[in-house]
């Protein structure tokens, strides 16, 4: 039932006040150079739009389209999804989002008016403004030092930005065992290929260099369906409960599990290529349960496992269901998930995290996120009052403060008793 009009303005006045931490994305601190991606080309190659314009376009090669310039393939986007065609997609949606708000015309039949006013900003100010306009206080990015770009500016040093966190990403370490033993050697970590000997010492001692490096604030790594726990046969499942928890409960770190993706299903669609799959529940109540004092950040990818993780949730409240990731961060399933979450876990959750891989993109990813979030908490709201609990003004501040702040990341747990 759609909230009263005054409660529903209430709710988006309080929000639009209400700074967010955005607690995952794979934005860069602008110290880190071209790492940080912004402006209309970056925009326009997002790879969401790149499968949707390869979709319009079917007579377009894939290998003719990487062939081309970026700024080719944006105003290609640009012509096909934008003006020879209604961009109703959400992703297309939110580049008109981030226009209109910069006082862009999003109903321009070319790029080049858009292209100057981008060419007219300079990165530091850029941030403040898109910050600004977001209504985001800080930002977590994905930080992977086995990426050797990424890996010499942290050697090397620069002067951290403080709404740029970091967080330690283990993908690239620890996902396709042994397939990272090379790199890890030449890192000077003395591993191989068996997680005998000084190997999982070793992958510790590396989790550990990196996440005091970095001043990591989780340990994160993303899933496929098929992974279990318990499960001995498994090396990655080993190298996450005899390395990785092991280093983020030396560290009072969470660990984020992001489970459910299917890699490269259609491997020259590049970052676009990745696609959906499960997850095995029970996977992460066994490891909630044999881990209590280790907080699980969880965002899964399949839909059908939202209500499961709810469930999950409420029996291990060292679990904190975050996102509606990826292919789930669509108006009408952030919805569904978000009422589905309040109603099942009250506030003791993350109800987003943009995923932004473009600066700009913090603009429509938490104005639309806060659009339907907030419309979402107002009819839950209005339940409340309809059955004689009034909601003050101060009380959607310090829910929406509760839901936004970053501060489940922190939750201290007890000590687990042997
Ligand atoms: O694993 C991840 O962090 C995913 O979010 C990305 O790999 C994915 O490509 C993405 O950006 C989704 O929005
Ligand atoms: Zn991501």
């Amino acid at each position: 039932m759609p909230a009263s009009r005054s409660l529903a303005a209430t709710v988006a006045r309080i929000f639009k006040q209400t700074p967010a931490t955005d607690i995952h994305t794979h934005l860069f601190d602008p110290a880190m150079g071209p790492l940080l991606l912004w402006g209309i080309d970056e925009l326009l190659t997002y790879h969401y739009l790149v499968a949707e314009v390869l979709r319009a376009r079917t007579d377009v090669s894939l290998k003719s389209f990487w062939d081309t310039p970026k700024p080719a393939q944006a105003e290609l986007v640009w012509q096909e999804l934008f003006v020879r065609r209604t961009p109703v997609s959400e992703a297309c949606r939110g580049v008109l989002t981030v226009l209109q708000t910069l006082g862009l015309n999003a109903n321009a039949e070319n790029l080049s008016g858009i292209r100057k006013y981008f060419a007219a900003q300079n990165v530091r100010g850029y941030v403040d403004q898109v910050f600004k306009l977001a209504g985001v206080e800080r930002v977590y990015m994905t930080n992977d030092p086995l990426n050797p770009t990424e890996r010499a500016l942290w050697e090397k040093g620069f002067g951290r930005d403080p709404r740029f966190l970091a967080t330690l990403r283990l993908d690239s370490a620890l996902k396709d065992w042994p397939g990272s033993v090379g790199n890890l050697i030449a890192m000077g970590y003395a591993v191989d290929t068996s997680l005998a000997g000084r190997t999982l010492s070793e992958v510790r001692r590396y989790l550990a260099d990196w996440s005091q490096r970095i001043d990591a604030r989780y340990l994160a790594i993303s899933l496929a369906p098929n992974f279990r726990y318990p499960d001995v046969t498994a090396s990655l499942t080993n190298l996450i409960v005899k390395a990785v928890i092991p280093v983020a409960r030396e560290r009072g770190i969470p660990v984020a599990l992001m489970i459910g993706v299917r890699k490269a299903v259609n491997p020259l669609l590049g970052d676009a290529g990745d696609s959906v799959g499960g997850a095995d529940i029970a996977a992460l109540e066994n490891l909630a349960r044999d881990f209590g004092d280790v907080t699980f950040l969880a965002t899964l990818l399949a839909r059908e496992d939202m209500h499961g993780l709810c469930v999950a949730a409420r029996k291990f409240k060292n679990i904190i269901p975050f996102g509606c990731w990826w292919f789930l961060n669509n108006p009408f399933l952030v919805r569904e998930i978000t009422a589905m979450r309040l109603e099942m876990l009250g506030l003791s959750f993350v109800p987003q995290h943009s995923d932004c891989r473009v600066l700009d993109q913090l603009i429509y990813k938490w104005m639309h996120s806060r659009e339907i979030i907030g419309s979402v908490l107002a009819a839950k709201y209005d339940d409340l009052e309809r059955a004689g609990r009034p909601v003050s003004a101060a009380d959607i501040r310090r829910d929406l403060a509760t839901l936004f702040d970053g501060r489940l990341i922190n939750q201290r747990l007890p000590a687990v008793t042997a």
